[in-house]
């Protein structure tokens, strides 16, 4: 059922406890843990405890828990002290733009220069 955990699901087995993580905050609805393969100096995942494939059907059945996933990535860029350089939350969102782990997360990454894109 859409927001249960999912047996298959890595994300869920982290927020589970089942598969290790660097986690550096957690909330009631939320969990915020390093990536295992980092693209910058700050490389963090902030995921929602609940299982939504994607950051759009998460907004759409739980906005609130979607502006709490917003607001942790501002917070550990407020952690990492990326926060007055300047760092960029993404959220990759469907294959065809990169999203591999079907759980839905923001990346917060900064610690370095990051190229435009749009
Ligand atoms: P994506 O937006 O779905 O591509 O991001 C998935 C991220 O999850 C990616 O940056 C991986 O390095 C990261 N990750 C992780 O942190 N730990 C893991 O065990 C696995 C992937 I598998």
């Amino acid at each position: 059922m859409a927001g249960e955990p999912q047996a298959d699901c890595l994300f869920c087995k982290i927020v589970a406890g089942e598969v290790p993580a660097t986690i550096v905050r957690e909330t009631e609805t939320t969990v915020a843990f390093r990536d295992i393969s980092p693209q910058a100096p700050t490389h963090v995942l902030v995921i929602p405890k609940v299982h939504y494939a994607n950051a759009g059907e998460l907004a759409a059945a739980e906005p609130r828990i979607a502006g709490e996933v917003l607001s942790e990535a501002a917070a550990v860029a407020a952690d990492e002290k990326v926060d007055g350089t300047g760092y960029r939350i993404i959220f990759n969102t469907g294959p065809g733009a990169g999203q591999t782990v079907f759980h839905a997360h923001a990346h917060v990454l900064g610690g370095r220069d990051l190229q435009r894109l749009v």
